[in-house]
């Protein structure tokens, strides 16, 4: 992408009414701008990220073997009042009414629906365990909407359903969806804590909180930091193999992890004091086991296997895929703006010409930029005619984890300087080393 053809509106000065670093970031770098209250439009760059951050949490799904599917936005309030949620939810849930008069809904999560659309199907034992799943704006009537898209009230989430046919069941999926949590965050770069958690409105017993640690979190939380070293794509941890997710699960739950709302002084305690982490989060998943809270109000049931009739248990699974955007930043930027981890960032490289007036330092990037190009690098080129200082800012703002910086000096000797965005090491090297590097 050249920036001169770009939508990359950045800011120089920090809007004043953004309180946390990363809203200032990205209002500043140009990734969403609010058109309502707790309501953001995706500008290019923001939508870039999203992407790719919904990429990741898809193929970490798709691994563990979720379905994907699509579910709408808008629901029929009747299905609510199935299951008795319509009157239950309050003013979060945003209702409408159509021309026709009838009442319908902005979704906020999808257990009713999805709990019809599996009972309308499904028949026999055969049919289970399923686990769907979809990636889906949700809308939720904050009362005080704030942090930018943290807590929004129109979100992107990942809401996965799981189906079994009895408890234990049940409880292999629900580890199964544990472990692909870990390795989704864990792809992304980023150390995300699950604790127990207070099951709130949902319901059901076994639920868990998946927490990135950022000052500016929303909860206070306290860890055992044997969680900094755990790998969980070690090969030993299999999807399918029950004993080794039951171990896993085992293993969760004798490391100390919790939030103000479910500390426990006496287990805490006993974390060695030297592994003793405590700091504030941010919640950017949470998941839960509610059994057949929903199949039976919703009357769901197959043919077990000696004919019988069974109400299938269930869980439901949510990543906050926009937070995330957020989350990310909070957790990876420095005084000059974002730092984007290469799996997740807009682009890979950008390439700032340091003399736009310059014939042999345009040449020199514009030759560069087809060739990153050609060797399949996403680039942004930033062929703008502003000073070099100017674009040098601005690279370190959007944050993206390379730059090239071409100036009249080094075209001369025949040198570009490679820099590191995260550790800030600059290189000079010839323009083909670079290119190598970057392919690596
Ligand atoms: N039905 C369940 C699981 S699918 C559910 O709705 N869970 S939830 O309420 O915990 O939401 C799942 C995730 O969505 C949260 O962990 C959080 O990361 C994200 N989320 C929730 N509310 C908001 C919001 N107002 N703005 C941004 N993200 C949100």
């Amino acid at each position: 992408m050249r920036w001169s053809r770009a939508f990359l509106p950045v800011l120089k000065e920090t809007p004043t009414d953004a309180q946390i670093v990363s809203h200032q970031l990205m209002l500043r770098a140009g990734l969403i701008r609010q058109t309502a209250a707790g309501i953001y439009a995706w500008l290019p760059l923001g939508f870039r990220v999203l992407k790719k951050i919904e990429q990741v949490v898809r193929e970490e799904q798709d691994r563990a073997g979720a379905q994907e599917l699509l579910m709408p936005t808008l629901q029929s309030a009747d299905l609510w009042r199935e299951s008795g949620r319509y009157d239950a939810y309050g003013p979060e849930m945003l209702r409408i009414r159509d021309r026709h008069e009838r009442e319908m809904l902005y979704g906020p999560t999808n257990e009713e629906m999805i709990t019809t659309l599996f009972r309308d199907e499904v028949k026999s034992y055969r049919d289970l365990p399923r686990t769907l799943y979809h990636i889906q704006w949700k809308f939720r009537d904050e009362v005080r909407p704030r942090f930018g898209v943290m807590r929004g009230r129109e979100f992107l989430m990942k809401d996965a359903y799981t189906f079994d046919l009895d408890e234990a069941g049940a409880r292999q999926s629900y580890y199964t969806q544990m472990l692909a949590y870990l390795r989704t965050f864990q792809r992304l770069g980023i150390r995300a804590v699950p604790m127990k958690a207070a099951s709130g409105p949902i319901g059901g017993d076994l639920s868990h909180e998946f927490i990135v640690l950022a000052p500016t979190g929303e909860s206070e939380v306290f860890y055992d930091g044997a969680y900094e070293e755990f790998d969980w794509n070690q090969s030993e941890l299999r999807y399918g193999d029950e004993a080794g997710l039951q171990g896993l699960f085992d293993r969760v739950n004798a490391t100390y992890a919790a939030t103000d709302e479910t500390h426990d002084l006496g287990r805490w305690a006993e974390v060695p004091e030297a592994s003793r982490r405590t700091g504030r989060g941010i919640e950017v998943g949470h998941i839960f086991y509610f059994g057949d809270k929903y199949s039976a109000a919703m009357n769901l049931k197959v043919s077990g296997r000696d004919g019988s009739q069974v109400t299938p248990m269930m869980g439901s699974y949510g990543i906050g895929v926009s937070r995330l955007v957020g989350a990310m930043i909070e957790a990876s930027h420095d005084e000059a703006g974002i730092v984007w981890p290469e799996a997740i960032a807009p682009w890979k490289v950008g390439i700032v010409t340091m003399r736009a007036d310059d014939d042999s330092t345009v040449a020199a990037a514009e030759g560069l930029y087809d060739r990153l190009r050609a060797a399949g690098i996403e680039t942004l080129y930033d062929d703008r005619d502003e000073r070099g200082g100017v674009k040098l800012g601005s690279m370190d703002l959007i944050g993206l984890p390379w730059q090239i910086v071409v100036g009249p000096r080094g075209v001369a000797s025949g040198v570009v300087e490679l820099k590191n965005r995260r550790t800030g090491e600059r290189e000079e090297l010839s323009a083909e080393s670079a290119l190598a590097r970057l392919a690596e």
